[in-house]
This record gives C-alpha cells, structure tokens and sequence, in this order.
C-alpha cells in the first residue's frame, strides 16, 4: 500500500445502484442537467462519441447504468442529432447501453439567451458576487423560461405512469420543477446546486427572484454545498417570498408544501484518482512531467481550472509574479504549470480574462525568464483525468485561488493523486473546499502580498510538515458515492414523507405554461 494512503472505506460505483433502490424502491430515475453525460461528434467521416469530464457524470452515470432509467439534457454535439430516434433518445454508454438519454434541441437563440445569457451571463456572476458583470435583458430570461418548459415537458413525458424520483442540477434549470410539480405533483423531486448561493443583498439584485425561488421550492429537497449557502437560501425564501422558515430544520414552507434544504459538500471519484496517479508507468511519467517543466533540482507548481473569472487566475499570476520580485531565491528554483482549458469562450467577460491572462503570463516570463527557466507555461486545454492525476502527482504544490467557488473539485483531486503524501495545497479561503480541507494552507486571492508570502511559505515548508498536513487532508476526503448515499438518503425520507402534500401552484410559474402545452 502507498505511504499515505487512503485506507477508510468508501462507497464505490458498484454501490450506487444499491443506494437508490434503498431510497426509492420501484420508482424510475430521471436526471436532468444542462450538460449531456456523452456528445456525438463528426470527426473527419465519423461520428464519435466523448464523455465530457467532470464530477458529476463520473457519480451519475454508475448511478444510471445500475438501475437504468433516462438523462435528459440539451443535444449539444454537432451529430448528437444523427444517432437519436426522433424523440430525441439514444441509449447510452454507446459501447454497452444501459440507459436512456433523452437531448433536449436549443435554437442559436435558444442557446444565446438561455445559455450564455441568462444561466451564465446574469445567474452565475451573480451567484459569484459580481453584480457588475451581470446583463439583465428581457429576452433572456424569456428563452429562460421556455427553455426550462421544453426540459420540464420531457420530464413529464417520461414519467408518465409511475413512481418516478427527479433529480435536477444546477443553475440552468431553476424553473422547470415548478412546471413539473404543477404537471405531475406526485412525483419525488430534488435539486442539487453546483455553485454558491449569495446572502439576501445579493440575491435580491435579481429581478426575477420570486420565480427562482418558487421554482426551487417546488422540490422536496434542495441540495447545495456548505450550511452557509443553506443559511442564505433559507433567508432569501423567509424575506423575498415569505416562506415559514425553520433554519435549525432546514425546511420552508411556502404554498402549503414543505421542501428540505441541506448541505452535501460534493466530492470526487477519490479511488480513481489515486489508482490513475498510482499506475504502472505512473512514476517514469511523473520523472517526465518533472524533467521538462520543473527546475533541476527545484520545485514545480500547479493549477487546473477552468478559464473563469470566479477562479481568480490573474490574482495567483500576480502573486507569482510578486514572490520572484521580493524573494529572488525563488528565480530559477521553482516554475508553474497553469492549465486553463477555455470555458464560455462565446461571452466578452471570459476573452478579456483569457487575454489578460496571456498578458500576464507573458510579461512574467519576459521579466523573470532566463535562457534556461521559463517560471510560467500556460497549458490551454482539455486533458483526460489520468492525466492531471500525473501532473498531480508530480506537482510539489497545487495553487487554487478562487475568489468564489461552491466547492472545487480540483483541491480534492490533487490531495486524492498525492499517494506519497508530499505536497502542499494553498486553497483560497472563498473555495467551498476549504471548509474540508483543513490541512491547507489558506490563501486570501484578494491580498498579493499575503498571498505571495504563502506560497513562500509553502515552497519552505519542512518534509514532515508537508506530510501531516497532506494526510490530514488525505483522511478527510470522501468519495462522491458517499455524497450520492447521504443525497439519496435524505431525499428518499423526505419524499415518502411529502407524498400527498399539495402541489406549489404558483401563479407566476403557471402562467403560459406546462398545462397547455402538456395538453
Ligand atoms: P467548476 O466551476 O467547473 O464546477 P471545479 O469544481 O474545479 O469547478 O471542477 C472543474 C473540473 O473540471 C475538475 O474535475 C477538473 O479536473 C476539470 N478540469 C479543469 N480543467 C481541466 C482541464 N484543462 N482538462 C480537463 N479537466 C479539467 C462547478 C462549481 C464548483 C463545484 C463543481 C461541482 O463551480 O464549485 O465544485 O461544480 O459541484
């Protein structure tokens, strides 16, 4: 067994079928999310397809190969089209098919409004504490709303006649359990929120903010990442709608129904980071890893995340940027490797940071740079898990310097890949992560300084130090099953307890809606 490694027992994906069944006997699953677990694409004469990477299709997926079911989520592959009936379902994983994936077709202007509009150019930098960047228009919301109808009409359509529990996710899809509960109020409905919720003077900003709280409440469960998000919801359903809020419970009352709000503080699929960063040949790619981007004999740095401005990637250049002007010891001993795969690349917000971005980069390099050390290389792509759980590995410290972020599942995978137990986390104190990772070193992206001074530190720390701290850490993680049993446990108790309740009519969310166009 590796020095440091993880020896508790945790759910695995052979469980998850398990878990549900306990949960919800005989019921159907549903699980709708904007993003589709596998895209079909053309490349050259063939359509391929790809399993987009990410936590939550590597806990859903096992989840619904086990006890099959159906994913509804938006066709966006150029030949998803080609491989579907013409209901829009192709079953899946392609290879060995055990499920139903149901596309949902967006227009361009569909996808405009509902997507890069609404979902991430006002919900997600407002839930993100960036009011400036938000763009409220008419006709976002708009395709918003009728979006989340065409979602919520599929779900309806394949729950026809029977139990069925429905698990929604994240910010793309606030509306469509009101139209849902208001089509089928029998069924068990939950939702699970990927990012932050801000406090009430946030939240309020929004002039939609009755219609997204209605529509979340219309759930049996509401799911989000610390009690502090919790706190805020509840707060903002207290103040906005009035609902009868038990904050000690986690319930709100509001129409006569009854929906549970709690913490799960979402995870990764640790035994397969560690077993990917612990493979054969694992430790000859690390030697490579560390030969061509790492100073001989000194230490290397790295960064994953996505090309988003909620990730604090400027603030971490500059702290670099300051530790080799204060501390020039540093120059030529220690180098970073910055992964930023492009993200949103559509909106204005996320090309002004990924110039700026390269900017900085490149004038670290040009300042810094010797002909033998270059302290930055900006890595602008996608790579496959098994590879970051190398760079991982490799890597004498990992630098995550959110500025908001409802977890961050990168912190998690780079402690997950340190089976040797060497290496130092600095995690910015406003990721959700930190609330767990509690052997971290702390960093506060808003203070170059400071944070500077921690990197310092980090590159200092003595061997056994760096050890505790990672087996702290180590010990802590729990897997993204675990997360999926404690889900579906709370949820399966307060749904069979919400059978029979009346249904969340709401005015607003009824209006030109799932009633006609179920008819
Ligand atoms: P994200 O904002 O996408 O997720 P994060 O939690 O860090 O942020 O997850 C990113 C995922 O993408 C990680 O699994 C990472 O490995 C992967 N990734 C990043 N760069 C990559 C690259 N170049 N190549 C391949 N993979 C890469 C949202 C919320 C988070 C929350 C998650 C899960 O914003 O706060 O943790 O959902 O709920």
């Amino acid at each position: 067994m590796a020095a440091g490694s993880l020896q508790r027992t945790r759910l695995g994906p052979s469980d998850a079928g398990e878990l549900f069944r306990a949960a919800f006997p005989g019921s159907r699953l549903v699980v709708v999310s904007n993003r589709e677990p596998y895209e079909h694409r053309r490349r050259g004469g063939e359509i391929v397809s790809s399993r987009p990477a990410g936590g939550i299709t590597s806990a859903l997926d096992p989840l619904l190969q086990a006890v099959g079911g159906v994913w509804i989520a938006w066709g966006s592959g150029n030949a998803d089209a080609e491989v579907t009936d013409p209901g829009g379902r192709v079953r899946v994983p392609p290879e060995a098919p055990r499920y139903t994936l149901r596309r949902i077709w967006l227009n361009r202007s569909e996808v405009r409004h509902y997507y890069l509009g609404f979902a991430n150019q006002f919900l997600w930098p407002l839930f993100h504490l960036r009011p400036s960047l938000t763009r409220v228009r008419t006709a976002d919301w708009e395709h918003y709303r009728r979006v989340n109808q065409r979602f919520a009409e599929a779900v309806v359509e394949e729950t026809q006649g029977g139990d069925a529990a429905v698990w929604f996710h994240d910010y793309h899809l606030v509306l469509a359990p009101a139209y849902v509960r208001a089509a089928s109020p029998g069924l068990a409905l939950a939702h699970f929120w990927h990012i932050p919720w801000p406090p009430l003077d946030v939240f309020r900003i929004a002039p939609q903010a009755v219609e997204l709280l209605e529509g979340l409440l219309a759930n049996d469960l509401v799911g989000l990442h610390l009690p502090q998000f919790v706190e805020n919801f509840l707060r903002c359903a207290q103040e906005i709608l009035g609902a009868e809020v038990d904050l000690e419970r986690g319930t709100a009352v509001h129409r006569g129904r009854v929906c549970h709000v709690r913490s799960f503080p979402i995870s990764i699929d640790v035994d397969a980071f560690e077993r990917a960063a612990g493979r054969e040949g694992a430790e000859e790619a690390c030697a490579r890893v560390r030969a061509r981007y790492a100073p001989r004999s000194g230490q290397l740095g790295i960064g994953v995340d996505r090309m988003d401005y909620s990730k604090g990637l400027p603030e971490k250049l500059k702290a670099l940027d300051l530790l080799w002007e204060r501390y020039p010891e540093f120059r030529e001993r220690f180098s970073f490797v910055q992964i930023a795969v492009p993200s949103r690349t559509n909106i204005g917000a996320y090309d002004e940071l990924t110039h700026e971005v390269e900017r900085l980069v490149w004038e670290i390099n040009d300042r810094w740079g010797t002909l033998r050390w270059r302290p930055v290389r900006l890595i602008k792509r996608a790579l496959p898990p098994e590879r970051l759980a190398i760079l991982y590995r490799a890597a004498d410290l990992c630098i995550v310097s959110s500025l908001q972020d409802g977890m961050n599942l990168v912190a998690k995978e780079f402690v997950a890949s340190k089976r040797d137990g060497q290496g130092v986390l600095l995690l910015s104190q406003f990721a959700g992560a930190a609330e767990e990772l509690r052997g971290a070193l702390e960093v506060n992206p808003y203070a170059p300084e400071d944070f500077a001074q921690r990197i310092r530190e980090a590159l200092l720390l003595p061997a056994e130090e760096r050890r505790a701290r990672m087996l702290r850490m180590r010990r802590s993680l729990r897997s993204i099953y675990d997360w999926l049993g404690d889900v579906l446990r709370v949820w399966g108790s307060v749904a069979d307890g919400a059978a029979g309740q009346s249904p969340a009519g709401s005015p607003a969310l009824d209006a030109p809606g799932i009633g006609g166009l179920m008819a």
